[in-house]
């Protein structure tokens, strides 16, 4: 890191100890697998940089923001609509909960049979070491599985500034109007938090700049189409990840300068992986930072991931909102029929998540498929099997992994991935 932050997190109350032994375990890890690949495009310098300053400049980036008066709200969910929150002069940051952390703390609030994402997030705040939450004024929270919205219980006697927003399980027109009125009730709690009231042209402008930040997204997606790939699908999650806690028009923009360097490359057919490399499309559960474990193990046994069907992903940031409205209403509507088609395993029935596999198997030319889930993720792992018939029933190759976020089955992973990966070639 190039300064030193030690008095910034220990104002916001960080426990320095764990939170030096959680940086130099992430640094390792980060040293390990970004650092180790090859023939990386010069543009993931800039995602380098901030992942070297993930807990440093950036935290004082948006302290710096609090102290002109903006606030900063922490979120867990894609569900929670980035434009509201811009659209109100504040910041919207991805809380992560890809690393196990102080779990013995945990497994005294959570049962042991809890996803790794749910214990996870309590876990840094057990922990005192994510100086993301310790930064948040409003935290917000979502009704989606059973496990997060019972969890939120518990944590809303662990901080002071919990929201929570009720979300439709089903595709109706009822699920949509509950959707329009939690978005309508979010966008008063936002406006009370930062007493900014939102109006059209703030609204529109948080519109256009989220659309921008996804637009980018869907150009370096879009490059992964080739053949050979010019990125590496390591290089591409983290772009997705650092998607949630960047300074927005930065992150376009360093997304949009990578595109052109991936250009270039495909101009000059310079592949990150030789031409014909197994292509694996990732399915299932979200990766939030640091959770590396599958991709990196995907990539070191001889196959190339072109896509993530996933919340940090191509579920997250797949649909633009219309910006043509006129009226905060309208806008606010088009907010609601953007967000109602992510296709997140909590609805049920849920037929898109499947029609939208096998197109992006389509889209990125994937050999086959690798479905992810963390154990005990019942809406992923039940919906991993009807997934797996309907892509089995189109002949494409589909594996199972169930996993946490430890390292223990990293040695059984590999060995099935690598068998995967054998058959598709
Ligand atoms: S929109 S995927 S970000 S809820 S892994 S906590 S589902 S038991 S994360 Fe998600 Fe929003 Fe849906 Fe996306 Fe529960 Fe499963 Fe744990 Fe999960």
């Amino acid at each position: 890191m190039s300064e030193n932050y030690q008095s910034m997190w220990q104002n916001l109350g960080l426990d320095l100890k764990a939170h030096d032994a959680l940086l130099e375990v992430l640094g390792k890890g980060y040293q390990d697998i970004y650092l180790a690949q090859k023939n990386r495009p010069e543009g993931m310098g800039y995602f380098d940089f901030v992942m070297s300053e993930v807990h440093g400049l950036r935290i004082k980036e948006l302290l710096d923001e609090k102290e002109q008066g903006r606030k900063i709200v922490g979120s867990y969910c894609v569900f929670v609509p980035e434009e509201i929150v811009l659209a109100a002069n504040a910041t919207l940051v991805g809380l992560c909960s890809g690393a196990d952390f102080a779990m013995e703390e945990v497994e005294k609030l959570l049962p042991r049979n809890t996803c790794a994402l749910i214990k996870s997030s309590f876990g840094f705040k057990l922990g005192k070491v994510c100086p993301y939450l310790e930064s948040a004024d409003m935290i917000v929270g979502e009704n989606t599985c059973d496990g997060k919205k019972k969890a939120y219980e518990t944590l809303n006697t662990l901080v002071e500034n919990l929201y929570v927003m009720d979300l439709p399980q089903v595709k109706s027109e009822k699920g949509k109007a509950l959707l329009k009125e939690e978005y309508d009730r979010f966008k008063i709690a936002m406006e009370k938090l930062t007493s900014v009231s939102i109006t059209a042209d703030s609204l529109k402008q948080a519109i256009q700049t989220v659309n921008a930040k996804r637009s980018a997204i869907h150009r370096l997606s879009s490059l992964r189409k080739v053949n050979p790939v010019p990125i590496s699908g390591l290089d591409a999650l983290l772009a997705n990840q650092v998607f949630f806690y960047d300074n927005p028009a930065r992150f376009t923009e360093s997304v949009n300068k990578i595109c052109d360097e991936l250009e270039k490359r495909i101009e000059l057919k310079q592949g990150v992986v030789p031409e014909n490399t197994p292509r694996i499309l990732l399915s299932g559960c979200p990766m939030a930072v640091p959770n590396w474990k599958l991709p990196w193990i995907v990539e070191t046994s001889g196959a190339v991931i072109v896509g993530e069907e996933s919340c940090v992903g191509e579920r997250g940031t797949r649909n633009l909102t219309d910006d043509s409205g006129q009226t905060v209403e309208e806008m606010m509507d088009a907010i609601v029929d953007r967000y109602f088609k992510v296709d997140c395993a909590i609805f049920t029935p849920n037929p898109d998540r499947l029609d939208h596999i096998a197109e992006m198997v389509e889209t990125y030319k994937a050999d086959g498929v690798i479905h992810y889930s963390l154990q005990f993720c019942q809406p992923y792992l039940m919906e991993s099997m009807p997934v797996e018939k309907d892509l089995e029933g189109k002949s494409i190759p589909t594996l199972r992994i169930e996993t946490d976020y430890s390292m223990e089955d990293v040695g059984q992973l590999k060995t099935r991935v690598e068998a995967f990966v054998e058959q598709l070639k």
